[in-house]
C-alpha cells in the first residue's frame, strides 16, 4: 500500500479503498454536485424532468437548487445527489509514459552527452483544429507556467508549424528537415475527430515508409497515453504537461532506439 493510502486510513477508519465513495460533507456520504441543460422550457416540469434524471444518473435524493432558462426551450440546472455506486481504487491501473525527472539543463546535457547533435522537432496541430495554445505551451521560448518550452533548449531545433496543418504539409515538413520527433496536438474531440486526424497521420507516414524513423507524440486535454498507443503513437500526454516531460522522453526514446541499432 502506498504511502497515500496509509496516511489516508489513519485520517479516517471508515476509508475503504476497495469502495470508494464521492465525498461532500461526511466520509461515504456520496454527496456530487452535477450541472447539465435540457431542451425543455424553463420551469417546474423542467426540474421534475431533471431530477427523475438525477435519480436515474444514480443520485439518491435528488435535488435542483438552481434552474435557468438559456434560451427558449433550454433550461440549465445545477443539482445535488447521493452517488449510489462506489469505485475499486485498489484496482485502478493508467498506463502513463514512463518518463524521468529532468530539468531543463539535465535534458540539454543528456542530448549532448548521449546523442551529440541536436534532435529536430517537428510540430503541428493537425487537420481542422485550430487550438495552438496547448502546443505552444510546449514549444514556444516562454513556455508556460514557469517551464520554459523546446524552443528554449540548447540542444532541441524546433519548427512549430502552428495549427490546421494538413497532414500532407506536416509530413513534407518532417522529411525535409529530418525530422527526429513529430509533435502533434489536438483539443477537438467533438463526433471524434481527433480519432480522424490523428489515423490519418499515422497511415501517410506509413505510406511514406518513414513511421519507424521518428518519434511520434501526440497531447491534447482529452489525450491519454492508453488512447496514443491505440492510435499507432509512442506516447501520448494530457493536461499538466511541460516541456521538460516531452524533452525528456523524445531524448531518452531516441538514445534508446540509437542503442538499439
Ligand atoms: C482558447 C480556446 C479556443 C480558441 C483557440 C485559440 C488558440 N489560438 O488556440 C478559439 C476561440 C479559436 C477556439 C475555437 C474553437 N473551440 Co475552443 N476552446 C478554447 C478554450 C477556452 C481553452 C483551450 C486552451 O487554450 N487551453 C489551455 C492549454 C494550455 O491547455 P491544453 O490545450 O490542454 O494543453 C495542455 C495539454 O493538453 C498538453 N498538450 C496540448 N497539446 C499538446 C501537444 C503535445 C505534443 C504535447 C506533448 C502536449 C500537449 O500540454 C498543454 C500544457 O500542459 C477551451 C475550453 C477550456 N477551458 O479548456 C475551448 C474548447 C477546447 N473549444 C472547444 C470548441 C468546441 C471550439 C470550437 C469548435 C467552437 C466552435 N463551434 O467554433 C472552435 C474550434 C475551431 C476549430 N476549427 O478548431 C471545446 C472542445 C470540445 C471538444 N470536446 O471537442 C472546448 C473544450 C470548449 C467547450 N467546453 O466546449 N477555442
Amino acid at each position: 500500500m502506498s504511502g497515500y493510502n496509509l496516511e489516508k486510513k489513519n485520517i479516517d477508519k471508515t476509508l475503504n479503498l476497495k469502495a470508494v465513495k464521492p465525498y461532500g460533507d461526511t466520509m461515504n456520504d456520496g454527496k456530487v454536485q452535477v450541472s447539465f441543460t435540457l431542451p425543455v422550457p424553463y420551469g417546474d416540469e423542467a426540474v421534475e424532468a431533471a431530477k427523475i434524471l438525477m435519480k436515474k444518473m444514480g443520485l439518491e435524493n435528488p435535488q435542483v437548487v438552481f434552474s435557468k432558462e438559456l434560451t427558449k426551450g433550454f433550461t440549465f440546472f445545477i443539482g445535488y445527489g447521493d452517488c449510489i455506486y462506489t469505485v475499486d481504487y485498489e484496482s485502478i491501473h493508467v498506463p502513463k509514459v514512463q518518463v524521468d525527472e529532468m530539468t531543463m539543463y539535465e535534458i540539454d546535457q543528456f542530448i549532448k552527452e548521449k546523442i551529440g547533435r541536436k534532435i529536430v522537432i517537428v510540430g503541428a496541430t493537425i487537420g481542422s483544429d485550430a487550438h495552438t495554445v496547448g502546443l505552444d505551451a510546449i514549444l514556444n521560448m516562454k513556455g508556460f507556467a514557469g517551464h520554459y518550452g523546446l524552443e528554449r533548449y540548447e540542444m532541441f531545433e524546433v519548427y512549430n508549424m502552428g495549427s490546421q496543418v494538413p497532414v500532407e504539409e506536416f509530413v513534407k515538413k518532417a522529411i525535409e528537415v529530418k525530422a527526429d520527433a513529430l509533435l502533434v496536438s489536438q483539443t477537438v474531440t467533438q463526433k471524434n475527430i481527433h480519432i480522424k486526424h490523428l489515423t490519418e497521420l499515422v497511415e501517410l507516414l506509413e505510406a511514406e515508409g518513414i513511421r519507424d524513423n521518428v518519434i511520434l507524440v501526440v497531447g491534447g486535454p482529452r489525450i491519454t497515453h492508453e488512447l496514443a498507443k491505440e492510435l499507432g503513437y509512442d506516447a501520448g500526454f494530457g493536461p499538466n504537461t511541460f516541456a521538460e516531460h516531452v524533452g525528456a522522453f523524445v531524448a531518452k526514446e531516441l538514445y534508446r532506439r540509437m542503442q538499439a541499432k
